[in-house]
């Protein structure tokens, strides 16, 4: 190679290597005390970190695995910690800040940048005539946002969306205003993420969500992990995985990628493990299933168990499907077993990417245990056939009885840590009889009764102009939505944008006529009301709901509460309201009140938090009661095997999290545990797919939606990524979430949950022009 051309490459592989250390270990402690260094005034730091995850202390903002107990010491969590300093910052975004940059310029800095200022402390108002955002006093802004509501024609017109960290206080009486004003458009991140959990497993098992607690655990001997990345993504989950290694339950990972929190992992928490840089090994067996893949393995999985059923019985064994279970509490074991016979292992090869023998492995050891759990994340909801995917999770499951039993089940890793609470509060486009009956008898108002919009939907109305309001509470949901292109336009649109928010970010420079940023105090706050220091509620993955309060110095006297500013507008926009708000406000207790009256579920509300760990909602499943239509679990059959058929030599795109962000929050450019430093700008690609193409190594390649087999997808292009071949299951890339969404088409997702297909994008891939 030319000399010009060798220092060219080696410019391109800057910051990229092999990763070969451990999960966790001292790199997770060294990465912590960067982002304590970088972030946190050191008074803050102690205290922050002790009260996370305590009886008495706040609920970690990180994610919505559950905590052992919840009285446990300390847990080290690398991630968790990264949340807490990024919200405990001593960093400020002061009205001195706002006056200092337009927002054209703004607009021009890096998304890391934006958040990087620090918190947000006065509420401000854009004004055009200086192009700034310009402090405006709280009442002012409620006024006039109350003023802008009322003014719409028809309640439907305006959009309220919710990302998963509010507290159940929070989102319930949001979700109050929001009906008592008139409409049930909630898009939320729940539309981007678990829908296909919420629509798919009430069809399937009556209730949409995990039947599995974490005691489960202990007694599970088979464990699958299909599609997350609990290194990085709930890394506390580490903790759980190990114990089961240690026991010597098999781990099943199934993966496109090699992640190494799947691995192997030194636990912080073991001086053994610390000082030795001993680790435990993870997952027992890895398979690198082909992005889109997942519904060919699991009725391959399925197709194994069908076998040695049949072998079981002709030997005059006992066989190997649960056949008491099946007959007394599922419904349509035919239709998926004539599904499964039809499906030959040729067709199940071709589209999971893995060979029969790797499945027939699964299968046996599938089929060899006596309580699974299945784990799953968004490598299984983010498709066009979401949905189709969890319902097959859940077929296999019942094959052999494994929901309802201890030890047994399905979890579902949500994603914010607060998103199933948010949902169970009432957080939902398509509200049930029950919810908005116990409205009416609770407040006194009658709710709208027909569907609203969920968040592809919104983008849309708000597109066609039929939307001319937006209010967020918190998220950044132009940044984290499919089709920027297509986002960041509608949104400009808008008569009234209103964010309120902890940080500064792009959805916030999407000006509408008049745009309202309204800054919030943080979970790791101190919450004073009328009635003394509030505490609010989450729940977990797995339904446990348990109090979480603040014990930092507001990082501004001028913050409300969410609770306090969502109370404000509703006063402001319903002058005949029915809802007692400032008695509410002055006392959270009477919030749950309300919770309790309205979901039976809830009862002694406020007694029951008061329980270390607090308490787990009824989960009908998990005692095997079916909610559903027919009484029954049922077996639901997806025709076909390939979500995404890629044809052609096209490429299927999965777009994935680093080690160093939270959704579009980044933390840093590293992504450690995939050997990536500084930077973000690469696609991740089987040697084997480079070869075919001509490329290797470090070249810089362009990325394109194969429209002939995406008919959403024309012209949408990356230029100048850098190619890094990686253990990647061959026929799939990724890259990284959000700079990728603009090869997400918005009209991508799955049509069953409106859920977008970010994990599956057909693309060609060629050197780079530039
Ligand atoms: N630190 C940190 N924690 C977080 C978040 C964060 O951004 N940072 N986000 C929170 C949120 S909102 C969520 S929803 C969760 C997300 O947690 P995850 O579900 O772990 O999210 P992703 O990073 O999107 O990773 C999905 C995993 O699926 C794999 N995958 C991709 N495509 C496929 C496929 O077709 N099939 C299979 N089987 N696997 C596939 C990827 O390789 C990756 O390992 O984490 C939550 N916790
Ligand atoms: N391509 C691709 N796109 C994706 C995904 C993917 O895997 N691939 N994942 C999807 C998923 S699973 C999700 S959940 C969505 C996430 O979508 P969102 O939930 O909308 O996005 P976040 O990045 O979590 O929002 C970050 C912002 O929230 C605000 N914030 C932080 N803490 C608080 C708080 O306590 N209160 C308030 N009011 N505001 C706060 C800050 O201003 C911060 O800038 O993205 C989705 N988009
Ligand atoms: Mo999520």
């Amino acid at each position: 190679m030319p000399s010009d051309l060798l220092t060219r490459k080696k410019e391109q592989l800057k910051g990229i290597e092999d990763y070969r250390g451990a999960a966790a270990g001292w790199g997770a402690l060294k990465a912590v005390a960067d982002a304590l260094r970088g972030q946190m005034a050191v008074v803050n730091e102690t205290h922050g970190l002790l009260t996370m995850n305590q009886p008495h202390g706040f609920d970690c903002p990180g994610c919505a695995w559950p905590d052992p107990k919840h009285t446990s010491s300390f847990e080290f969590c690398e991630n968790g910690a990264k949340a807490v300093s990024w919200e405990a910052t001593a960093k400020r975004t002061t009205p001195e800040f706002f006056a200092a940059h337009t927002v054209s310029e703004l607009w021009n800095w890096q998304d890391f940048d934006l958040e990087n200022e620090g918190r947000l402390t006065h509420p401000m108002v854009y004004d055009r005539a200086t192009d700034r955002y310009l402090p405006i006093s709280w009442q002012d802004a409620i006024t006039q946002i109350g003023a802008a509501l009322r003014a719409l024609p028809d309640p439907n017109m305006a959009e309220f969306y919710t990302s998963g960290k509010a507290s159940n206080e929070a989102a319930f009486l949001y979700q109050l205003f929001v009906r008592e004003y008139g409409t049930n458009n909630f898009p939320d991140c729940s539309n981007m993420c678990h829908e296909p959990t919420s629509v798919g497993l009430p069809e399937s098992i009556g209730v949409g969500k995990g039947t599995v607690t974490l005691e489960d655990f202990d007694y599970s001997d088979c464990i699958f992990c299909i599609g997350h990345n609990p290194g990085t993504n709930h890394p506390r989950m580490l903790s759980t995985l190990r114990e089961a290694s240690k026991r010597g339950v098999p781990i099943i990972a199934i993966n496109p990628l090699r992640e190494r929190g799947l691995e192997r992992f030194t636990a912080p928490q073991s001086p053994v493990e610390m000082l030795t840089r001993a680790s435990t090994p993870i997952a027992s067996s890895y398979y690198l299933v082909r992005v889109g893949g997942d519904v060919a393995v699991l009725k391959g999985i399925m197709k194994v168990v069908v076998e040695l059923d049949a072998k079981s019985l002709a030997e005059g064994g006992p066989g190997v499907l649960d056949r008491e279970f099946i007959a007394t509490h599922t419904s349509g074991v035919e239709a998926l077993l004539s599904d499964i016979n039809a499906t030959s292992w040729d067709a199940i090869e071709k589209a999971s990417g893995l060979p029969r023998s790797d499945i027939q492995d699964i299968g046996n050891t599938y089929a060899k245990a006596k309580r699974v759990i299945v784990n799953y994340g968004m490598g299984i909801t983010q498709h066009r056939h979401g949905t189709g995917n969890v319902q097959q999770i859940v077929n296999l499951l019942l094959l052999r009885g494994n929901i309802g039993r201890k030890g047994a089940g399905i979890s579902p890793l949500r994603g914010h840590s607060n998103v199933q609470g948010d949902r169970t509060v009432g957080i939902t486009e398509s509200p049930n009889e029950a919810l908005l009956d116990g409205i009416v008898r609770t407040f006194g108002f009658e709710p709208p009764r027909t569907k609203g919009h969920g968040a592809i939907e919104t983008i849309e109305a708000i597109r066609d102009r039929r939307s001319k309001a937006l209010v967020c509470l918190g998220g950044n949901l132009a940044v984290a939505m499919s089709d920027p292109e297509v986002t960041f336009e509608a949104m400009r649109g808008l008569d009234l944008a209103v964010h309120i928010a902890t940080k500064l970010n792009r959805t916030h420079l999407l000006l509408a006529k008049q745009s309202f940023i309204l800054p919030c105090l943080g979970r790791t706050e101190i919450d004073m009301q009328a009635g003394g220091q509030q505490s609010v509620t989450v729940e977990d993955s797995m339904s446990m709901v348990h109090a979480s309060r603040g014990g930092l110095k507001p990082a501004s006297e001028h913050l409300k509460s969410e609770p306090a500013i969502i109370a404000e507008m509703a006063m402001a926009t319903l002058p005949n309201t029915k809802v007692r708000w400032r008695e509410m406000i002055a006392d959270y207790g009477k919030i749950r009140d309300g919770i309790e009256s309205v979901f039976p579920e809830f009862a002694d509300f406020n007694d029951r938090i008061k329980r270390p760990g607090g308490f787990r909602l009824y989960i009908a499943a998990s005692e095997r009661v079916w909610l559903t239509p027919n009484k029954k679990a049922n077996f639901i059959v997806y025709p076909g095997l390939e979500e995404d058929p890629p044809g052609g030599n096209a490429l299927t795109l999965t777009t994935i999290r680093s080690h160093d962000q939270y959704n579009t929050t980044l933390y840093g450019l590293n992504d450690r545990y995939r050997g990536i430093k500084g930077r973000r700008d690469v696609i991740f690609v089987n040697e084997r797919d480079l070869a075919k193409r001509g490329l290797q190594h470090g070249d810089r390649v362009d990325v394109s939606v194969d429209t002939r087999i995406d008919s959403t997808g024309g012209g949408r292009i990356m230029r100048g990524l850098t190619a890094v071949a990686y253990k990647i299951a061959e026929g799939s890339v990724a890259a990284y979430y959000p700079e990728a969404n603009v090869l997400v088409a918005l009209g991508h997702y799955d049509a069953k949950s409106g859920t977008p297909s970010y994990k599956s994008t057909p693309v060609q891939i060629q050197a780079s022009a530039i």
